[in-house]
């Protein structure tokens, strides 16, 4: 397992802390939700089950015996699990690099509380290196990506990926995002888009990043 794996890993196992008995647990999407899902089968007999932003986390959530519910008949969730591509000292984030973020970002807005986990990597002064991920109806790619032009990024149309919800993504690189909840905003506002990546208005409330010296704890 590499460096990298390890740090995932021990973050994800420290997530299963905050994860309550009798409830049914958000699960994200990525490689170091795989991680949690694979932790949480321990706990498996301890919860209701789990809802999941993806069909990847879906089938393996199944996999382990653990049940999914649909969102909508759910309730309450008390605290949903995820990753991040990169996350500021604010918890705000930039998701999406695995294409999940509409049903990430929808969760995360019904969970009381989102705890992420990643390796320290992902914790950036300024977010943006990470190009941004926005889902936008396949009909509108051209016009969204004009607008994003015009709001400074350079999109790139991530050819070859549907989304679960059948839609597009467009990639933007070269945004250094001193204000991520107003470029949050301003993309929602693009006819077409379906979600953007940036999880700033609803960002993270702990995370859990692992390091060589342990799991970092940020709240
Ligand atoms: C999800 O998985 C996404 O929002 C993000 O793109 C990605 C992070 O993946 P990994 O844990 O593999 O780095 O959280």
């Amino acid at each position: 397992m590499s460096n990298s794996d390890v740090m995932k890993k021990a973050a994800a196992e420290a997530a299963l802390e905050y994860v309550e008995d009798g409830t049914i647990v958000g699960v994200g999407t990525g490689s170091t939700v795989n991680y949690f899902i694979d932790a949480l089968a321990a706990k498996r007999d301890d919860i209701e089950g789990a809802v999941s932003s993806s069909e990847a986390s879906t089938e393996r959530l199944k996999q382990h015996g653990i049940p999914v519910f649909d969102l909508n008949g759910a309730g309450p969730i008390p605290v949903y699990i995820d990753g991040a591509d990169e996350i500021n000292e604010f918890g705000q984030m930039i998701k999406g690099g695995g294409a999940a973020l509409t049903r990430e970002k929808i969760i995360a807005a019904v969970a009381e509380k989102y705890v992420c986990i990643a390796d320290h990597s992902k914790l950036v002064g300024v977010l943006g290196s990470f190009p941004l991920p926005v889902e936008v109806i396949p009909m509108a790619r051209s016009y969204v990506a004009r607008e994003i032009v015009k709001l400074g990024g350079d999109p790139v149309w991530r050819q070859g990926v549907t989304t679960d919800n059948g839609n597009w993504i467009l990639d933007v690189h070269n945004l250094e995002i001193m204000k991520p909840m107003e470029l949050e905003q301003s993309l929602n506002n693009i006819v077409g888009v379906v979600t953007n990546g940036l999880f700033a208005r609803r960002g993270a409330n702990i995370a859990l990043l692992g390091a060589n010296d342990g799991v970092q704890k940020h709240q």
